[in-house]
């Protein structure tokens, strides 16, 4: 496959990756590979002088294409991302829109970092130190059946976490658009679910694209219905959450702790405020990272199956962003 400049020839793929170009060293060999295996002539370059002969762009946000006209036979912009809110409002984005859905990578990184956070505030880890004059926090922690989680958003990444935990024995509520059934959680849809699923929740994971419909959902209002004490896992998006609610009600002492994994802004603001809360821990929007590895064997399924004529699988709706 080349790397450099296109060269179209008939018979044969020409995908452009349309990432950031420091990305082409982890993805160069497995999606070479993942292209071969599925049986495809594929040639993927890394950037083009000739837009009208790509056959489909490999997509991730502040990578080199903002302006998607002149790729007049682009059959589909596959997204690296699950998240799609760069680039969905973006106008000149005509060709079918494909986010990522990789059960092997982001779903299973998703389910452990959700774990990992909710086992941590869950125990009270921080807190279970052996001090060396001999004293302890004498508090034994809760067990996760008398422990109230929350999941909002219930797609590919929710379901699976909340599936997690349930697993583990938590009581886990989620809340999604559309009706949902799922083992061992209750499900809650639509507006006026979301109080129900938020009323007296001690931890809560926030797993909801950003969209006009959720952006700021997380206000002062519905912080309020949370248990006293209740703890925010962020691993969604910044604006899911109203910033200055949240410092409100960890200041008021209503809200214990807020783990964030994605910001409004990134990289986080130096002078932002969360840097130095107190009760406010960081992540640096790593709690679900694509794997190369599995998501090039995504990129290939998903134009092996476009080759054939089937229905683009996980294709974004314009209309409701996600
Ligand atoms: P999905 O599209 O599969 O799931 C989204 C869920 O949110 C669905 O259950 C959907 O409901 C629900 N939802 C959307 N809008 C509303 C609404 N207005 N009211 C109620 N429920 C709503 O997305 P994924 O699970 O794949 O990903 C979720 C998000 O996780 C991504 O958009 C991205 O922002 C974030 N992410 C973060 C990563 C990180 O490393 N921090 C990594 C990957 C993703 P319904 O089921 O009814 O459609
Ligand atoms: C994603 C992300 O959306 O990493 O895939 O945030």
């Amino acid at each position: 496959m080349s790397t450099s400049r296109d060269d179209p020839m008939t018979d044969t793929l020409t995908l452009l990756f349309a990432a950031p170009p420091a990305d082409w060293a982890e993805y160069e060999a497995p999606l070479t590979d993942a292209f071969a295996r599925a049986g495809f002539a594929a040639r993927i370059v890394t950037a083009t002088d000739r837009p009208e002969t790509i056959d489909y762009i490999i997509y991730a946000p502040s990578g080199p294409v903002s302006d998607f006209t002149p790729f007049t036979r682009t059959r589909a912009v596959l997204s690296l991302w699950a998240g799609v809110e760069r680039i969905v409002t973006n106008p000149t984005l005509t060709q079918p829109l494909v986010r990522m859905v990789d059960p092997e990578g982001l779903s299973q990184g998703m389910a452990e970092w959700v774990t990992g956070h909710v086992l941590r505030h869950h125990l009270g880890i921080d807190r279970q130190i052996l001090h060396q004059d001999g004293t302890w926090d004498p508090v034994v922690p809760k067990l996760a059946p008398d422990r109230a989680v929350t999941v909002l958003g219930l797609g590919e990444l929710g379901a699976v976490a909340a599936a997690a935990l349930a697993r583990l024995g938590f009581r886990v509520s989620g809340w999604s658009r559309h009706p949902r059934d799922l083992d061992g959680v209750t499900c809650h849809h639509g507006p006026d679910g979301l109080s129900r699923a938020l009323r007296g929740a001690e931890i809560v994971v926030l797993l909801l694209p950003l969209t006009p419909a959720t952006e700021n959902l997380i206000d002062a209002g519905r912080l309020a219905l949370l248990a006293r004490d209740a703890v925010i896992l962020n691993p969604g998006r910044g604006g899911l959450i109203d910033d200055h609610a949240l410092i409100a009600a960890l200041d008021a002492g209503h809200l214990a702790h807020a783990t964030l994994d994605v910001f409004r802004t990134e990289p986080l603001p130096p002078e932002h405020p969360f840097w130095a809360h107190p009760r406010i821990t960081v992540t640096p929007h790593v709690a679900a990272a694509t794997r190369p590895g599995s998501a090039a064997r995504r990129i290939a399924e998903t134009v092996a199956l476009a080759e054939a004529g089937h229905p683009l699988p996980h294709l974004v709706d314009r209309t409701t962003g996600y």
